[in-house]
Formats: structure tokens, C-alpha cells, sequence
């Protein structure tokens, strides 16, 4: 098969393990720490864990190795959305089994959860691990977004891992995938199965993160990724001056994933989410937002800038959540039918003026038609909105023109405002991981690996101190259920894992509120480049800014 000059020279990184885990496996004990609480609601946590709740925290140490002498049979599944560096976590997972005991297996269940339902693997060896190594994508199994939480789930799966003489499970997945790992666990260990199940911390949203876990992989990467395109549109737009580009990114509801691209590469505009709800800020505020810098821009003649707009951005615009309640509401059940039937759009919108109580239509109203439409037509199998199909970059850039118009009538604004679009997020998914990503990826599996062999269940991989080098990580495991709480989903109370949104009294947003009127006005941009794999360590194994800020 043929492969890029890059490819071939990834291969044959070797991705840096902390310190305490690179004297080989003989060399390394554990310290437990104390007994854990999850983050709230403790009693109800507790009442449904009872078997795996309150473990201590874990750390590996240098010193003899005291673990159990066994063979392993360990199943692996990545789960949900691809993030650069699953294929180190398995790798590191897969070196740290081979080195205790050649004869210990590691079998990929394929397609994510719907792997170990259907019993659907590969037998790892070396020849096809290697063919992976500092990879991106999740190709090396495939993933999935089947969620594993009932009881005959649970029972398929025992069943599946008993017949394949399975000792333990590793789900690489996000929040959601962690909090059926601590479900699955809590349920083998109930079931006295022995089969033990750890977590390890995947997502490039960077919302799994807590004060035990610093970073979900995935996250520097993709962000890398975005940062290289935005810059380079950046550099693009400085040249050209005559284009404002509206960039996209993902993320799903946090805004992390933008946060940090605008601390990368000082654009002139960065809405975040979190900060949008908290200020209750209208659509209309927001179009505000982005003209004025348009707008004063013009007056220095720089008709040109980037905006980034996070993924979820809608959501958190109280007035527009409010409207699609509504809309979910008015097309419920039947009512699609009748709706769909209608035959034309102009009989849809009268359908849906007299459906909609008066303030959602004015927001309604103030939409553009594209976005009008979108808001009927893409509906998820439930029949409701499909907020992150919304073009909320087209739907801002609509917002400012109109907004710009109308000041241009009033005499107050006399600039040029030609908007281009983009979205980001499929193109950083599966990049080759980072050093950090291959690093740290490469760490957790091997570290996943360890906390199985000294016997534990129901934790997460955990590698800390990660803004410092490789060799002052710290290695070890916390109880997934320290990290959660009870909140509605679907009408229902569930044990979840907290999920992290922008904090807007944290460092990295600190530091870009004190920051963005500047970048609004002047033109401030920076120019991260692509991500280096080879050269110096400070330009090849830089963390993130929202890490450094966070940490530093
Ligand atoms: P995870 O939360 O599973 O890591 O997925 C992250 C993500 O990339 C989001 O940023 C994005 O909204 C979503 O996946 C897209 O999902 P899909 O791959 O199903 O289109």
C-alpha cells in the first residue's frame, strides 16, 4: 500500500510516556489516594454505584511492580466522534499488555458499542498496530454513537466479553460514552463477573474536563487544525481586504473549541456561547456586536475581518432556543404531515405565523428565508430541529448585512461588507495527532492498561500535569463517578458526567475579554501555521493556549 513521506516517518515516532511509567512495567506501583465523592449529589450518585462509588484516587509510582500475575483478554472500543490520537490509545494500550505478558490478547471490538452487542472484532498483533501508530482517524476499528445503558444491553455485552474470556474493557469515548463506562462497570462488578471496565477521556469539543481530567484528546489537534485554516484565511483576508469571513467551528454546545482558536489567531470577532446565555443576549444585540466592529473597521478603510462562530451558538440565544421549542411544538406528531402537505412556502409560513405565539414569530421573522427554511426541513427522526445543522455562519453574516443597510441608510456607515462562509470541523477530526495528542493518547492507553492490571473498575485513564513536559506527567486513575451528577435527559433523572462549558471567570476567557475590543478594531491577527511534527520542542510539543492559560 502506498503511504505519504509523513505517514512513513509517523510510524516510527515514539510517543513520550510520563516519567513514572517509562522504566518498563516492572517498575511501577501504586499509590491510592483518598476516598472520592462525586461532584454533587452524592447520597443518589452513591444509592445507584453502590459496588464502584467512593474509590480512592489513584497515582502510579516508580517502584516494584505488586499487580497480579495473570493473562489478559482486553476488548477496546472507540466510541463517537473521531478524534486525532484514538489509534495511540490503543497502541499504548497494546504495548503496555504485550510488555507484561506476550501471551495477553487485545481484541478491537469493530463500529463502537455496536461492536460488543453484536460480539463484531479483530485480534490485535503487532503488523496491524503498527500500520496505526500516530495516526489519525478512527479507521482501525471504526467508531459509533450506539448508547450502551440498558440492563439487556448490558447483559448482551457480559455475555459477548465472558464467551471471549474477556478480562476487562476500554471505552475511549466522550462524556456520555465515559458515563456508560461507569454504568457498564458498576453493573459487571454488581453481576460478579470480574470483568473490570476503564474509561479513557476522547473529545475534540474539550468538554469532558474537570479538575482531575485537564484535556479530552483530540482537542489540541483539531484546534491546531482550525487555527492553521483560520489563520491562513486571515492572512487571506489581510491581503485581499475585501472580504469578511464567517467561520464556523465545532464544538456542539461548549465554545471551547472557538475560544481557543480565537486566542490562537486574534480575530476580530469570537462569540461564545456560554457568555451569550449569561447575558441573555438577543439576536439582535449579537448582530450589533459583530456590525459595530464591521463598522468601525469601514472607518479605517479595513473592509475585511473574521468572525468565528461557535457550532452551538443558537442554543444559547434564549429568544431563539424559545422559538424552537415552539417550532418543535407546532410540528408535533401529525402536524408534520399537515405541515409537509402544505403547497407552497409562502402557505408554510402562514402555517406557521398563525402557530406561533407572537414574540417567537417576530424572531421567526427576523430570520433569514435560508435559515427560515432550515429551521422546517432539517428535523432530526424525533421530528425536531437539528440545531447543529443550522448555518449559523450564514445566519449572522444575513443578521450584519441587513443590520449594515440599514445604517448605511441612516449615513452612519459607508464601507464595503462582502461576506464569505466556511465550516470547520470534519477537516481537524482526523489529523495526524500532534506530539501532545500522539503523547498523551499514547499515555492514557498504556496507563488504561496498568490500572487494569492492579485490578481496578469503573475509572478513567487519568495523565495530569500535562501542560508541563512528558516527563513530569503524572499517571494514575480517578473513579468515573467522582465526575458525576444527576441531571434531566429526556425527561428523566440520570447519573451523567458533569459536562464542562466555558467558564466565563476562567483564565482563557479572561484573557480574550480583556483582549477583543482591540482585536474588533484593529487588525491583531495571528498566524499559528501548520502543526510540526519534527524540530524544536517549542514550536513541536506546544499545549494549547486555553491549557497554558488554565495551568500557567
Ligand atoms: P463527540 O462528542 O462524540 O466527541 O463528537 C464531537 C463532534 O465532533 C462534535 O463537535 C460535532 O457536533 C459532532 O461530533 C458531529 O457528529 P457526527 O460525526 O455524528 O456528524
Amino acid at each position: 500500500m502506498d503511504i505519504s513521506p509523513l505517514q512513513k516517518a509517523r510510524y516510527e515516532y515514539s510517543p513520550k510516556l510520563p516519567g513514572m511509567l517509562r522504566n518498563g512495567i516492572a517498575d511501577i506501583c501504586v499509590k491510592e489516594g483518598a476516598a472520592t465523592q462525586s461532584v454533587a449529589d452524592q447520597e443518589k450518585i452513591k444509592a445507584l454505584f453502590p459496588n464502584t462509588y467512593g474509590k480512592p484516587e489513584i497515582t502510579f509510582e516508580k517502584g516494584a511492580n505488586t499487580s497480579e500475575a495473570k493473562k489478559q483478554v482486553v476488548g477496546v472500543i472507540l466510541s463517537g466522534g473521531q478524534a486525532p490520537g484514538g489509534h495511540n490509545v490503543i497502541s499504548g494500550l497494546y504495548d503496555a499488555l504485550k510488555a507484561t505478558n506476550s501471551e495477553n490478547v487485545l481484541l478491537g471490538f469493530k463500529g463502537g458499542p455496536d461492536g460488543l452487542l453484536k460480539n463484531d472484532y479483530v485480534e490485535f498483533d503487532d503488523k496491524f498496530i503498527d500500520a496505526y501508530r500516530n495516526t489519525g482517524g478512527f479507521d482501525i476499528i471504526g467508531s459509533g454513537r450506539t448508547k450502551l445503558e440498558t440492563v439487556e444491553q448490558f447483559q448482551t455485552v457480559a455475555a459477548n466479553a465472558k464467551e471471549n474470556g474477556l478480562t476487562a474493557i476500554v471505552i475511549i469515548g466522550g462524556d456520555d460514552s465515559n458515563t456508560n463506562a461507569a454504568t457498564l462497570a458498576e453493573y459487571m462488578a454488581a453481576a460478579g463477573t470480574g470483568i473490570q471496565v476503564i474509561g479513557c477521556p476522547k473529545t475534540i469539543d474539550g468538554d469532558l474536563k474537570n479538575e482531575d481530567i485537564e484535556a479530552s484528546f483530540g482537542f489540541d489537534t483539531a484546534t491546531k487544525t482550525y487555527s492553521e485554516l483560520i489563520g491562513n484565511i486571515e492572512r487571506d483576508a489581510n491581503s485581499a481586504k475585501k472580504y469578511w469571513h464567517f467561520v464556523k467551528v465545532m464544538g456542539r454546545s461548549a465554545s471551547h473549541v472557538a475560544l481557543e482558536c480565537a486566542l490562537e489567531t486574534q480575530p476580530n470577532i469570537c462569540l461564545i456561547g456560554e457568555e451569550v446565555a449569561t447575558k441573555k443576549m438577543s439576536l439582535a444585540q449579537i448582530t450589533n456586536y459583530i456590525a459595530d466592529s464591521v463598522e468601525k473597521r469601514a472607518a479605517n478603510g479595513n473592509n475585511f475581518g473574521v468572525a468565528i462562530i461557535p457550532e452551538g451558538i443558537v442554543e444559547f440565544v434564549p429568544e431563539f432556543s424559545a422559538l424552537i421549542a415552539e417550532i418543535n411544538e407546532l410540528l408535533a406528531g401529525a402536524k408534520t404531515e399537515e405541515f409537509n402537505a402544505l403547497p407552497s412556502w409562502q402557505a408554510k409560513y402562514d402555517f406557521i405565523k398563525a402557530g406561533l405565539t407572537p414574540s417567537a414569530f417576530a424572531v421567526f421573522d427576523l430570520l433569514p428565508v435560508g435559515i427560515q427554511q432550515q429551521l422546517f426541513l432539517e428535523r432530526d427522526p424525533h421530528g425536531n430541529v437539528q440545531v447543529s445543522l443550522i448555518e449559523s455562519e450564514k445566519l449572522f453574516s444575513e443578521l450584519v448585512k441587513n443590520e449594515l443597510a440599514k445604517r448605511k441608510a441612516a449615513g452612519t456607515y459607508k464601507g464595503k461588507f462582502s461576506p464569505l462562509h466556511h465550516f470547520f470541523g470534519y477537516e481537524g477530526r482526523c489529523a495526524f495527532p500532534s506530539n501532545f495528542d500522539a503523547d498523551y493518547c499514547y499515555s492514557l492507553g498504556y496507563n488504561a492498561f496498568m490500572l487494569i492490571s492492579y485490578g481496578y473498575t469503573g475509572y478513567l485513564s487519568k495523565v495530569s500535569n500535562i501542560s508541563k513536559p512528558a516527563e513530569e506527567w503524572i499517571a494514575g486513575g480517578m473513579p468515573i463517578t467522582k465526575m458525576m451528577n444527576i441531571e434531566r435527559r429526556n425527561g428523566a433523572d440520570k447519573p451523567v458526567i458533569r459536562k464542562a462549558l466555558v467558564e466565563l471567570d476562567g483564565k482563557p476567557f479572561k484573557f480574550f475579554e480583556a483582549n477583543r475590543e482591540t482585536w474588533a478594531v484593529e487588525t491583531c491577527f495571528t498566524y499559528p501555521g501548520a502543526i510540526q511534527y519534527y524540530g524544536p520542542s517549542s514550536v513541536c510539543d506546544i499545549t494549547t493556549k486555553t491549557l497554558a492559560l488554565e495551568k500557567g
